[in-house]
């Protein structure tokens, strides 16, 4: 029995193994390929605790044989919410292990977006915090829960059932798994979505694998590289891009930051001589201000993505941080393009980089469907060795975003260099890029609608020195607002704000600013025109940075 998913067609699965893309080995292998002498080097640095590849190994299999013990195994799904500790990839990789297909959610979901994944997968089991259990009640027995308390030095006894149950973990020499089929779904990674509820895609041993192997191989990874997992550990580029799982393929280390401020960072990077990070663009620029007088002598690479990173600021990366800059444009439903170590400084500076593999396809399309030239603007459609073919159970909306040869269409709107480089110049999606992280307008609106002096609402972006975008929400009070409750006092920031935070909405995804209108604008067909929108709130923007300057 085995999770359902869209699978490559035949002739693609052949023709990614006959490349020696897929290899049909298990996503464990980026752990277990390191034996004998290997084994020994330290693979994660969390706090004082030090794991190395055969301690990883041995945990990871002790966990997943008692998660075993509690009956699961190939067909269940599990909801894992992690904070950046050694504990989640013992988790993810015990998961794997069992078979067991999950959704890691970012810490900063909510209750709205857990309950959202609980939905689709019917999880059979949920890996939490302490801190979390509120919010998971309700969506997953306390007996088919495993909770996460304090650190501890015996990794494996900061676990305990939600039922009070301690963890079995005297499976010194457990019995071997389940077979693995790496044509199979391993996990579920997270998408920043476009129509409302968040979309799960289905990612396979195989696919994903083969993205991780190449990431390593293009960042030049070997063993003595120190990755710091700064940003949230289960997001796809910190994962895979070389992330995490690259550098354990690679056999280095990967170093645990509780945040990506400077202040957990840069102490980190000096104690353990840090030598690759992953930022996201504003938290580069925080880096860029902060970097005078700290020790940051042994950063090789920092990698860039997310979001747009200005060429203003990318120039300034070696100066500031002594080190080289990478730029990243990856999406969790596959490709990912690198721009290389060796690009000429230009093309680092002003690029988004190309595509990891030799059998990426991209189209860039006009509306009407056909190709453009290089230079000039289209919407992305990608296919290719690890791009997926469809999310998890949205046929009507895969349906509008794959077409007919499989191509996915990624929203992003882009225009390629005469040398093959990608530039991200805007996206077609309904989204706000909030500094690389992704709010779905549908979403935000559709929890506002349900405010009872609301009548309508309109998420949109809005241009930000830092952020690249926050968000701006444009509401229409409903006729009847009168009782103190519900009427147009209620439509005050902070209580809108404590509104879609009780209905645990993340943080990140509550709007900046909130706009009271007696109308939104309509396009042609009468949806509401939020280009007008946008283009009015940006020539807002610089008539109030006008007057201020
Ligand atoms: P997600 O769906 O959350 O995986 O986000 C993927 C999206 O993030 C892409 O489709 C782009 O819109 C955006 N993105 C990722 N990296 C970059 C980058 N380096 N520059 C511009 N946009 C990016
Ligand atoms: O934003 C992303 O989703 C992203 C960015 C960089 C990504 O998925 C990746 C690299 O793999």
């Amino acid at each position: 029995m085995s999770v359902a998913y869209t699978p490559f067609p035949p002739d693609f699965a052949a023709l990614y193994r006959s490349k020696g893309y897929w290899t049909d080995d298990p996503l464990t292998d980026v752990i277990d390929r390191h034996q004998g002498a290997a084994a020994e080097a330290v693979a994660i640095l969390c706090g004082e605790r030090r794991l190395r590849y055969v301690d990883v190994q041995r945990l990871s299999r002790r966990l997943a044989a008692a998660i075993r013990a509690r009956g699961l195994g190939p067909g269940d799904t599990a909801l894992v919410q992690l904070p950046n500790r050694a504990e989640f990839y013992l988790v993810f990789l015990a998961l794997l292990r069992c078979g067991v297909v999950a959704v890691n959610a970012l810490n900063s979901h909510g209750g709205f977006e857990l309950a959202a994944y609980a939905r689709q997968i019917e999880p059979g089991l949920a890996v939490l915090a302490a801190d979390r259990l509120p919010t998971f009640a309700g969506l997953v027995e306390r007996s088919r829960m495993l909770v996460l308390g304090d650190p501890t030095d015996d990794v494996l006894s900061g676990f305990a059932w939600g039922d009070g149950g301690a963890l079995e973990t005297g499976y010194d020499t457990p019995a071997p798994g389940p077979a693995i089929d790496a044509g199979g779904v391993a996990f579920f990674q997270l998408s920043g979505g476009s129509t409302g509820t968040p979309k799960l895609i289905p990612r396979t041993h195989n696919d994903y694998l083969y993205s991780v192997r190449r990431s390593a191989e293009i960042c030049g990874l070997d063993d003595g590289c120190r990755f710091l997992c700064a940003l949230p550990a289960p997001h796809n580029f910190t994962l895979s891009s070389p992330g995490a799982l690259g550098v354990f393929h690679a056999g280095g280390c990967v170093v645990m930051a509780g945040d990506p401020g400077p202040a957990t960072c840069f102490p980190l990077i000096e104690r353990h001589r840090v030598t690759w990070a992953a930022l996201v663009p504003p938290m580069l620029s925080v880096w860029l201000e902060s970097a005078a007088g700290a020790d940051l002598s042994s950063l090789d690479v920092v990698q860039v993505g997310g979001a747009k990173l200005s060429p203003a600021v990318a120039e300034r990366v070696p100066e500031r941080l002594g080190c080289r800059l990478q730029q990243v444009f990856g999406m969790a439903e596959g490709l990912v393009n690198y721009t290389r170590l060796d690009d000429a400084p230009w093309t680092v500076i002003n690029t988004q980089g190309r595509p990891m593999s030799p059998d990426d396809e991209l189209r860039i399309l006009d509306p009407a469907g056909r190709p453009v030239p290089p230079g000039t603007v289209g919407e992305l459609w990608t296919r290719g060795p690890y791009t997926f073919r469809g999310y998890y159970k949205a046929d009507t909306h895969n349906a509008r975003v794959f077409d007919a040869d499989g191509f996915y269409c990624s929203g992003d709107l882009v225009s390629l260099t005469d040398d093959g480089n990608l530039v991200v110049c805007g996206r077609n999606k309904d989204q706000i890029n909030r500094g690389g992280e992704k709010i779905d307008a549908q979403e935000v609106e559709d929890v506002l609608a349900a405010h009872p002096a609301i009548a309508q609402a309109a998420v949109v972006a809005m241009p930000d020195p830092l952020m690249g975008e926050r968000s701006c929400a444009f509401l229409i009070a409903a006729a009847e607002t009168e009782t103190a409750e519900s009427g147009a006092a209620g439509l005050k920031p902070s209580t809108l704000r404590r509104f879609l935070r009780d209905r645990g909405l993340a943080d990140f995804k509550l709007p900046d600013r909130f706009v009271l209108v007696g109308d939104l604008p309509k396009t042609a067909v009468g949806k509401i025109d939020k280009q007008t929108l946008r283009d009015g709130l940006k020539r807002d923007l610089s008539e109030t940075a006008i007057r201020n300057g």
